[in-house]
């Protein structure tokens, strides 16, 4: 199977990021699939406004994919803007995409009722962007997060009316979300997200990661009265990265009383550096100084798919 996705160096992944996306990304590369991931810094910039940052984070991406399992030799892994047909097909698809389609995505229709972003065109175009990015190599599946599922109904639905126009170009996608993540939370119960500033990281240092932790927003009770398990962030955080009868363990706690959030919060903490722990050692021996050849090894892989979707397109639309 041909598989297909990406990440935003909008800022540093988070594990929102990881269980929803990149965990499934090295399993299906692990799986012995034919996988390419891609760095997608066009996209990063509708949000970052600063050069050093957007080369900080793409680069940081890279090597969190690459310390999280990532095998360069298993799987192509790129910068988007290695490739810059990714935006030369953006422009042909929006020529068919509708602009009614576009208005309903739900991350457009939310930045425009929060009206606390920099409502830029490349905001409203994501959706082809991410498009382009995915029919470039005619994938089997999209391994997303749920929040995701949205865009690439977009892609498939922007591709049928491609096909339309100018004959079988290309292959339907399926998204393939993962039942058991859904959507993870963030320290404030929104979306784990980037943008919202609730995320909790994997690589920080272990002091940022405790703040991040102990910033969860909770219940307000008496420390002797029992916690309520419904809706609590910290077991659903805790639950994706332990045992059942660990999170058992950890819920009849909450039911006895006396334990505090405190205590919780410490216990996810303690699970999430365990878990993370041989990756964030492997990312300490990482640095950038091989990353130029493994990016540029990956490009030049893409580049060769990429053109063979180009020809077709230029033949199909009359461009040749
Ligand atoms: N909270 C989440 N739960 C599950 N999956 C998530 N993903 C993101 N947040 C969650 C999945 O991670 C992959 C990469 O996401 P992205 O960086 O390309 O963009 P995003 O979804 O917009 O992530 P952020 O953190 O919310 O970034 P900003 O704030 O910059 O927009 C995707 O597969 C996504 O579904």
């Amino acid at each position: 199977m041909r598989i297909v996705s990406g990440i935003q160096p909008s800022g540093r992944p988070h594990i929102g990021n990881y269980l929803g996306a990149m965990r499934q990304h090295v399993a299906l590369q692990e799986a012995g699939e034919d996988c390419l991931y891609i760095v997608v810094d066009y996209h990063a910039l509708t949000s970052l406004r600063n050069g050093e940052d957007l080369k900080r984070y793409r680069e940081g991406v890279a090597l969190d994919y690459l310390a999280l399992g990532l095998d360069p030799n298993k799987a192509i892994l790129f910068y988007q803007s290695d490739l810059p047909q990714h935006a030369e097909l953006a422009w042909i698809l929006g020529t068919v995409a509708p602009h009614a389609l576009l208005e309903r995505a739900h991350a457009w229709k939310d930045a425009v009722e929060k009206g606390n972003r920099d409502m830029n065109v490349g905001l409203f175009t994501y959706p082809v962007l991410m498009a382009a990015d995915i029919l470039m190599y005619n994938p089997d599946i999209v391994p997303v997060g749920a929040d995701q599922k949205q865009n690439v109904e977009m892609t498939r639905d922007i591709a049928e009316k491609f096909n339309h126009y100018y004959g079988e170009t290309f292959k339907l996608p399926e998204p393939q979300i993962s039942k058991e993540v859904g959507t993870i939370l963030g320290t404030d119960g929104r979306k784990m997200s980037k943008s919202y500033g609730n995320t909790i990281g994997i690589f920080e240092d272990e002091d940022v990661l405790k703040k991040q932790v102990m910033g969860i927003k909770t219940a307000t009770i008496d420390l002797k009265d029992p916690m309520p398990i419904e809706n609590d962030i910290i077991l659903s955080l805790y639950e994706q990265f332990s045992s059942s009868q660990e999170l058992d363990e950890l819920k009849s706690n909450y039911a006895a009383g006396g334990f505090g959030y405190g205590s919780a919060k410490k216990a996810l903490l303690k699970k999430l550096l365990e878990s993370f722990a041989e990756a964030r050692e492997k990312r300490t021996q990482f640095n950038t100084k091989n990353l130029g050849e493994i990016m540029a090894m990956g490009a030049e892989k893409a580049q060769k798919l990429a053109n063979i979707t180009m020809d077709l397109v230029y033949k199909n639309t009359g461009l040749y």
